[in-house]
This record gives C-alpha cells, structure tokens and sequence, in this order.
C-alpha cells in the first residue's frame, strides 16, 4: 500500500514537471512545452537544458509542423515587450542550466502547418554545437503567464 502510493506520487510529480527528459552528449533536456496555437499562425517552444559537459551552444532547431524555428529572446524595452531573434543561438556555459521560458530565452515556431492542441506533443529537433542533434517531444498546453503584447508570447 505504501508503496503504491510512493509510485502515485512519483507519477503524478513526472506529470507536473514534464514526463519527458532526453540528453544530447552532456546536456539534459527538460520540462518542453508549447502552447495553443492556430495553422498558419506562430507558435512557441520552451525547455530547460543542464549542460553536465564543456561549454556548448543551441544553434538551431527545426520541426516538421512549422516552415522554420528561430531561436528569440524576449525583453521589456522602455516599458514594452520586444524580442530579437538570436542568429548564432544560445551560449551553453559549462556546468549551467538555461531555461528556455516566457518572457526569456524562446524557440518560434514560425508558420505552422497545423494547429497545436493543448494535449498534443510536438517533435522540435534541436541542434547543439558540440551535442549534435536530439528530437524532443514539446507538450503543448496552456498556462504560464499571460502573454505579453507581443501575443505569441
Ligand atoms: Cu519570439
């Protein structure tokens, strides 16, 4: 009885935090979620990675759903919200964990070729400099902060 219990609650914390967890080279890859998004329009991608390893970089990222990811950051800029892609990624200190999360760090899915529903996953593959390539599952749901006025976000 104990037992099953521990096995629930191990369960249900899996569920909370993201059941999925994958690893390219030294880097582990965590908690990824998108959000509800209509065809045609963008959506948005965000994990966390813990870089166990040497210094490494997110170069790009790509998914079949969507014509082309780019890498973002969002920022407030004189009280409104901005972001800027990042062309050459994101840096990938030795021994650090960088989230990827609203109103940070963010991957866009640009053009989406169909909806994403919240219970749906969505294969994002991501390219590491030195990691290589790894294809994660994004779960899409609603939920985090309210999107700022850039709406995707
Ligand atoms: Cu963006």
């Amino acid at each position: 009885m104990i037992r099953r219990t521990l096995i629930l609650a191990a369960a249900a914390s899996l569920l909370a935090t993201g059941a999925f967890a994958a690893k390219a080279g030294a880097i582990d890859i965590s908690g990824a979620w998108s959000r509800p998004a209509p065809a045609g329009g963008n959506g948005v991608g965000y994990v966390v990675l813990a870089n166990g390893g040497k210094a490494d970089r997110l170069v790009s990222a790509s998914t079949p759903v969507a014509g082309r990811v780019e890498i973002h950051e969002s920022m407030v800029m004189g009280g409104k919200a901005m972001m800027h892609p990042r062309p050459r990624g994101i840096d990938l200190p030795a021994g650090k964990t960088v989230a990827l999360k609203p109103e940070s760090y963010h991957l866009m899915l640009i053009g989406l070729k169909k909806p994403l529903k919240v219970g749906e996953t969505v294969a994002v593959t991501l390219k590491f400099e030195k990691a290589g390539s790894v294809t994660v599952p994004f779960d899409v749901r609603a939920g985090g902060p309210a999107p700022t006025a850039m709406s995707h976000h």
